[in-house]
């Protein structure tokens, strides 16, 4: 999809760095699972992906998204935040920033970095210095009320994606009303709503992804 840049013949051929996009959210809105689903969308697509996951004190992640058969277990890399699972993606992304630079140099051509952060409260943003864009994940299980207390994660990201919106009828939300004060606090930036298990919404979050980064829409 994307053009390297030739200098001087092909001998010295630069490739654009890739772009970077981090998924943050709450744990257990479906960050992993969103990138399970978008994995398979993205290739279909034609374009070169990697994968940076963050957690506590383990690699369940990337362990988990190695295994799923989806990507080249290579791919994929662990950070192990500690204690602080935003300090790592917003005060100090040091360790992510040399996961991608490490992925970038191991697959020169990779033009797309997927970075899912350790799963925090609403309050975790991400840094400019990490990322060119980014998502926030929140869940219809976790309350119809979340886009009402206006949280930094869901206000500032990019993108927010309203996932498990099969599970409404069970936990006792109105998704229209939900989607659609997420739109109004966030004043009409973009909201989208998905199952990350059945696949609803993620071909819009694919073009999402696309238009803002790959083709600097
Ligand atoms: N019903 C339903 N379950 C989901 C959906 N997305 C994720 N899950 C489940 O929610 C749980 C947490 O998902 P996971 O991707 O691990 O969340 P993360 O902590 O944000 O990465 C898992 O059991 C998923 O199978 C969805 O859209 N609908
Ligand atoms: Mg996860």
């Amino acid at each position: 999809m994307r053009h390297a840049i030739e200098q001087n013949g092909p001998a010295s051929v630069v490739l654009p760095p890739a772009a970077r996009v981090g998924i943050g959210g709450p744990v257990g809105s479906g960050k992993t699972a969103l990138i399970e689903a978008l994995i398979p969308e993205l290739q279909r697509r034609g374009v070169d992906l990697a994968v940076v996951t963050n957690d506590l004190v383990t690699r369940e992640d990337a362990e988990r998204l190695r295994r799923s058969g989806l990507i080249d277990p290579a791919r994929v890399s662990a950070v192990e935040a500690g204690a602080c699972r935003h300090t790592v993606i917003r005060e100090d992304p040091t360790l992510n920033i040399a996961a991608g630079d490490d992925l970038e140099a191991r697959f020169p051509g990779v033009e797309l970095i997927l970075f899912e952060s350790g799963g925090d409260n609403l309050a975790s943003t991400f840094s400019l210095d990490l990322v060119d864009w980014w998502i926030f994940v929140i869940d219809v299980a976790g309350g119809g009320d979340i886009p009402r207390k206006r949280g930094p994660g869901p206000m500032r990201c990019d993108l927010l994606v309203v996932n498990k919106i099969d599970l409404a009828p069970y936990v006792g939300v109105e998704l229209a009303p939900m989607l659609a004060e997420a739109i109004q606090v966030r004043g009409n930036r973009p909201v989208i709503a998905t199952n990350a298990r059945s696949g609803v919404g993620i071909r819009e979050v694919a073009d999402a992804i696309l238009a803002a980064v790959l083709f600097g829409v």
